[in-house]
Parts: structure tokens; C-alpha cells; sequence
């Protein structure tokens, strides 16, 4: 079968707000490349087209030219408005196509999905390899869909149905690496600051996680962790380092340090066979340690992202984060320590939360002297408690299809703070931070080369922009 899969058309505008569009960047879809490696493997033709780069018009053009039989999308929450009209156009310039939907928002909300767009055969819930392939096989065969399991479908008689949920990939080793041949490497631009070097390739190492954030939408599923075998995560590193000359790594499991003796020997290996690659990944405070850090470090680790959220104890627990705001600041000071660079990030916005607590975080944001900080307002997702269950904890301002976490409009209101006093948060937090004289000379002293004077150059401009031009 020819099959397309693709990310609907979207830009900058839709996710960032004015000031940091300048700065922003597109990463590869790497779980629809996933999905196209196993049905290539199956010998299926696959293509994918990524909606970042084209205008409705060209997506459909370039979607139709490649004379599929199947279509795919790979849709977050935010994008499915315009994915619904999307299958409908495609639909009336080739009414033979069969049609699915997958990710974060058909995963969560598939029956809406289905009602939304008659055009949709399938909203494939939660990890698709496999749903996506015996999909594929039964169309190619002519045989019943209807009981595959992971589908949100129509049965016989047009009625929606919900069938099982498919058992998750337990041997994450037997998937093939992702699909990257079916990209266009060229096009993609990291987001500016957030890598050493180019080029840069994401690994997800594993999958899932053990803990059940507030604001969190879990795909895979509650408390669902499965890890790739240090010897597969470092073949596919190896691979990207001689095949495509990769310089960097970006790994962007949601729990990367979970498992110390797999860290360590995932660093063994790859200082064993001599890859000369930096890297970046997240941990949670609770999981790293001196010995593990020098690990990294040796390995080519430069920046660690600690969710650090609030400075608030009652605050992470409201979140749900199952950690002590001490052992947070502890392993920030530690990765510092080991040489490691950190990336936090914090939330303004949270149920109960008041404005002088906003505060207290901002003057721990300073404290922690990372290499970068971000602040994001609470953003509620379906299938997250938050958003199922918004009027427990506060006010929805956005609809879903506007909840970009980086733009200027606040998307949720807790009972003990307003939108007005998040934006102000997020402005003054800005602004202790960054236009501070420590942090501009730590900043003038990592300046290595010309990327890096670019990158702190488009920081800096957005940065102006956040504290200091008045919004409309
Ligand atoms: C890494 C990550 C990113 C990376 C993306 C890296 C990449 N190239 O994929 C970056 C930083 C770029 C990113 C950006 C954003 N992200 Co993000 N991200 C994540 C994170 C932490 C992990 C995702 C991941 O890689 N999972 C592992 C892979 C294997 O799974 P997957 O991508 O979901 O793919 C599987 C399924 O979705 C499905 N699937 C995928 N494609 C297709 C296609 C078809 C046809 C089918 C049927 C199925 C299917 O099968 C795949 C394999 O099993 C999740 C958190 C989470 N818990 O999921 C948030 C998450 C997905 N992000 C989220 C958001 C909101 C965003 C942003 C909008 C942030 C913003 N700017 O405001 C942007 C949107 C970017 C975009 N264009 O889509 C939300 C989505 C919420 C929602 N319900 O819609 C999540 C869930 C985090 C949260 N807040 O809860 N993100
Ligand atoms: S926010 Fe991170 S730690 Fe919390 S449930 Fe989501 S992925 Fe897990």
C-alpha cells in the first residue's frame, strides 16, 4: 500500500507568542517516524510530509502528488480543528482514501474526533505502531477493521465504538529506528539555544513514566515505563554519528535518568566506542546522583532540563510532582558541580497558587543560575486531570485549539490568581533572571563561535520583546 503520513500545517504564530517566534524552532516528528519504520519494514511505501514547512494548499498538493491509498496525520491536541478540515479537502479531491488520525489529541478525545470529521475512518489511540500496521494489513487484504484494537472507529451500523486498548510494546528493542530517510534532514532548525552542536538527532530511549503530573497527558498510559537496552540506544546514536554525521543528541524521554546502571552503561558505551557526540536530556532530581552525573559528563552530557515547577512545596504537591522542592535545588547545584549546564523550567498559574508564592519561585529561578529558564503559565490538555477536571482547580480562558504553552495569552486561571497577574509573573520572572549581571557574563563567557553569538543574539532581542514592549 502507499501510504502518507504527515503533521498538519501549522507555524510559529500558532504556538509562540510575537516575541519568541524569532527563536523558535522545528524538530522532526519522531513518533510518526516511528510508525512509518515499522510499516516500511512490513514493505509498505511510505512518505511522510511535515505541515511546518507548507501552506494548506502546498501540504495537500505535495500529500495527493505521492497517489496514496492511505493517509496518517499525527495530531496534539491544539491541531485538530484544522486537521478536521484538512481530511475534508483531501477527502473531496480523492474520495477513496482511507483515513486515520493519531497522537495526542485523537488519543484523548477519538470519539469527538470521529463526530467532528465524517471523513476520518480510524482514531488510533496511544502507541500506533502496530495499530497503524494491522490497519494497513486488513485494508490491503480487504478484511474487517472493526475489532482492531487501539481504534476508535464506526462499527457496521455508523455507531462510534471504543475497541480495547491495544497492550503496550513490552521489547521497545524490536522496533526499528525511526524512519529518518523519509525526511528531509536540511529543513529542521533547533530551537536557538538549546544545542551545542549541529547537527543535532533526537533518541527517545524509553517511553512513558512513572509518576502522574496534574497537567500532564500520559499517551502511553499511566505508570507505563518501558526502556531500551543501553546496547539499541547506542547502535541507533552510533548510526546517526556515521550516517548522517550527527554531532549532537537530543533525547527527549520523559524519564531519561529513571534507571541509573542503564544510564551509566548507555555513557560506557559510547565513550567505549570513542562517539564524539554532546548531548541533552531531562531528569527528575530524585534520580541523579554524583556518580551518574560524572557519568554523563564523561559521555559528552552538557545540559541536564529540571523541571523545577515552584518554589512552593504545597505547590509541587497540588502538581502532583512527588518530589521535595530541597532535592530539586540539590541536583541543580550538583549537575553544576559536576560541569553539567542547566535548563529549568517553572510554572506560574497553579491551582492555589498565590501571587507572592509566584514570587518566592522567581527569586529561586535567580538562585539556581541556570544556563537557561523558561516560565510557562499551567496549560490544561484533554486527558490531563487539569483539563478533565478544570472547575476543581480553576478557569479554562483558551479554546483547545489555542493552547500553545509559549504564547502571550494566558490559557488557565486558578481560583487564587488572575490571567493579569500570571503575564506579570511571567514578565518580572523574566526579567530577574535574564537582565541580571551574573547571569549576561556567564553568558558572554560560554560564547565559543559564531552560532553561539547568533543564538545569544536572537535571545536577547526576544528577551527585550518579553519585558519590555507593551502588548495591544
Ligand atoms: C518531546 C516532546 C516534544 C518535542 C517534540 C519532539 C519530537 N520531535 O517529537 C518538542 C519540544 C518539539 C515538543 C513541542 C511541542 N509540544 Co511536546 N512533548 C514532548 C513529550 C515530552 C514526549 C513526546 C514523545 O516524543 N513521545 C514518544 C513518542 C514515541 O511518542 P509520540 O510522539 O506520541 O508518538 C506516538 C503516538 O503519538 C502515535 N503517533 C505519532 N504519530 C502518529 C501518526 C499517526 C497517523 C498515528 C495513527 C499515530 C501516531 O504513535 C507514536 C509511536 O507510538 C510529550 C509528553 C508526552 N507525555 O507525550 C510532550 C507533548 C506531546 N507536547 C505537548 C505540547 C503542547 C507541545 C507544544 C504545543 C508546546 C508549545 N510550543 O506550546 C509543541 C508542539 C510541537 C508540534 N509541532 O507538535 C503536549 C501535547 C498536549 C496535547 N494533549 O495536545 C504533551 C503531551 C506534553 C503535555 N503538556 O502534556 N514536544
Ligand atoms: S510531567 Fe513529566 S514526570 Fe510528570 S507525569 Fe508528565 S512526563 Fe511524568
Amino acid at each position: 500500500m502507499r501510504i502518507v503520513l504527515f503533521v498538519p500545517n501549522w507555524t510559529f504564530v500558532d504556538m509562540r507568542s510575537k516575541d519568541t517566534q524569532g527563536i523558535a524552532g522545528v524538530w522532526p516528528p519522531t513518533g510518526l517516524m516511528y510508525v512509518a519504520s515499522v510499516l516500511q519494514k512490513a514493505g509498505h511505501e511510505v512518505f511522510i510530509e511535515d505541515g511546518a514547512f507548507w501552506t494548506q494548499e502546498e501540504l495537500i498538493k505535495r500529500i495527493l502528488d505521492h497517489n496514496p491509498d492511505i493517509i496518517g496525520a499525527f495530531s496534539i491536541a491544539m491541531f485538530w480543528e484544522r486537521l478536521a478540515k484538512l481530511f475534508k479537502l483531501l477527502k473531496t479531491r480523492k474520495p477513496e482514501l482511507k483515513i486515520i488520525a493519531g497522537g495526542h489529541g485523537p488519543s484523548a478525545f477519538g470519539e469527538q474526533c470521529l463526530i467532528d470529521s465524517p471523513e476520518l475512518d480510524v482514531a488510533v489511540r496511544g502507541e500506533a505502531e502496530y495499530t497503524v500496521l494491522e490497519l494497513v494489513e486488513a485494508w490491503s487484504s480487504g478484511a474487517d477493521i472493526t475489532e482492531i484494537e487501539g481504534c476508535t472507529l464506526r462499527d457496521s451500523s455508523g455507531t462510534v465504538v471504543k475497541n480495547p486498548s491495544r497492550k503496550l510494546i513490552e521489547n521497545l528493542d524490536e522496533l526499528p529506528f525511526p524512519s529518518v530517510d523519509l525526511i528531509d534532514l536540511e529543513l529542521y532548525q533547533p530551537s536557538a539555544g538549546q544545542v551545542l552542536r549541529l547537527p543535532v538527532m533526537q533518541v527517545i530511549s524509553s517511553r512513558g513514566c512513572t509518576h502522574m503530573c496534574l497537567y500532564c497527558y500520559r499517551l502511553m498510559g499511566d505508570r507505563c515505563l518501558r526502556m531500551r537496552s543501553p546496547e539499541n540506544v547506542v547502535d541507533e546514536i552510533e548510526l546517526y554519528v556515521k550516517q548522517y554525521g550527527a554531532k549532537e543528541i537530543k533525547f527527549w524521554d520523559e524519564l531519561f535518568t529513571h534507571d541509573k546502571v542503564r544510564i551509566i552503561e548507555i555513557c560506557r558505551l559510547i565513550v567505549e566506542r570513542k562517539l564524539d557526540i554532546t548531548w541533552w536530556c531531562s531528569a527528575r532530581g530524585d534520580t541523579v546522583d554524583e556518580e551518574i552525573l560524572l557519568a554523563m559528563k564523561a559521555a559528552g552530557c552538557w545540559c541536564i532540563n529540571f523541571g523545577v515547577e515552584s518554589a512552593v512545596q504545597k505547590n509541587l504537591n497540588t502538581l502532583r510532582k512527588g518530589i521535595k522542592v530541597q532535592t530539586t535545588i540539590d541536583a541543580i547545584k550538583l549537575t553544576h558541580k559536576v560541569g553539567i549546564r542547566t535548563f529549568g523550567t517553572y510554572i506560574f498559574g497553579i491551582p492555589g497558587e498565590t501571587y507572592e508564592e509566584g514570587l518566592q519561585t522567581i527569586k529561586l529561578a535567580k538562585e539556581m543560575k541556570s544556563f537557561y529558564t523558561e516560565f510557562f503559565p499551567i496549560t490544561p490538555f484533554p486527558g490531563a486531570e487539569l483539563y478533565d477536571n478544570s472547575q476543581k482547580y480553576g478557569k479554562v480562558l483558551r479554546p483547545l485549539s489555542d493552547t500553545g504553552m509559549l504564547k502571550e495569552e494566558i490559557p488557565f486561571e486558578p481560583y487564587t490568581m488572575d490571567a493579569e497577574q500570571i503575564a506579570k509573573l511571567r514578565k518580572l520572572a523574566y526579567k530577574a533572571v535574564y537582565i541580571n549581571p551574573g547571569f549576561i557574563l556567564m553568558r558572554v563567557f560560554a560564547i565559543r563561535n559564531w552560532f553561539d553569538v547568533k543564538t545569544l543574539f536572537g535571545g536577547a532581542i526576544s528577551l527585550v520583546k518579553i519585558i519590555f514592549v507593551k502588548k495591544k
